[in-house]
């Protein structure tokens, strides 16, 4: 049976391409000029399934792919369930943070209104910290929450920080790091572990190398 690997379209797959091929692993088309979901590698044995970044977890754990790349926020987002983290691939870095019009005080006593697609996290980084607040799920562009009144701030990812700066918001608090990871589905792990433990090892050999 070919042996499963769900990458997302754009940085993960291009940041991951050196990786796999260390472990002599090459598609044999490019996703950005494809139309297949399923792409075919350069050996019979492995194919990528091409998914968007949220539900590259969820491919996994419920072993519609055997392997995954996926960014920490999205697992801490997701759970985890049914997965085994083997390697911190430290590509794709980014920091989750809370995010507001410049100067906010986040520490008001009111009821904050809090748009994001990180729903789960947000609600937990925002509990931990004893504030009340209603989360407002969105599925992209949260920057446009805060100026439009939809929402007071947001929860999403931040890199430089450019995107935010362009639309007059800050970073005001740190939620979590995160980089992306090797995930592989925990049965697979155990009943493919001759195919599957030489591919981790290989790719944490490429990592050290680079980091
Ligand atoms: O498409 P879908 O909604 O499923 O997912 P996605 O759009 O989050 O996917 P993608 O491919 O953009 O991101 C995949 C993973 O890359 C994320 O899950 C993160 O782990 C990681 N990552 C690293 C980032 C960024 N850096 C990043 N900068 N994900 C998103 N961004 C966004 C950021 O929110 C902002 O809108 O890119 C924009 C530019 O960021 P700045 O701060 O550099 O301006
Ligand atoms: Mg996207």
């Amino acid at each position: 049976m070919t042996l499963r690997i769900a990458l997302s379209k754009g940085r993960i797959f291009d940041d991951t391409l050196p990786l796999l091929a260390a472990a002599d692993i090459h598609p044999a088309e490019s996703p950005e000029t494809s139309r297949k979901l399923i792409l075919p590698s350069t050996r019979g044995d492995v194919e990528f399934l091409i998914v968007r970044a949220s539900d590259v977890a969820t491919y996994v754990q419920h072993g519609g792919a055997d392997l995954g790349v996926v960014g920490k926020d999205v697992l801490l987002e997701h759970g985890g369930d049914g997965l085994v983290e083997p390697i911190d691939l430290g590509i794709a870095k980014c920091k989750l943070m809370v995010c507001g019009p410049k100067g906010m005080d986040l520490s008001k006593n009111t009821r904050l209104r809090i748009a994001t697609k990180y729903t789960h996290c947000a609600r937990k980084h925002f509990a931990a910290t004893g504030r009340q607040v209603e989360i407002i799920k969105l599925y992209g562009s949260m920057e446009l929450a805060p100026l439009t009144g939809l929402a007071d701030a947001i929860v999403d990812v931040v890199d430089t920080g450019n995107t935010l700066k362009a639309n007059g918001l800050e970073a005001l608090e740190h939620v979590a790091s995160s980089s992306a990871r090797l995930v592989v589905n925990r049965v697979s792990m155990k009943v493919r572990h001759d195919e599957i433990a030489p591919i981790i090892e290989r790719m944490r050999h490429a990592v050290v190398q680079t980091s």
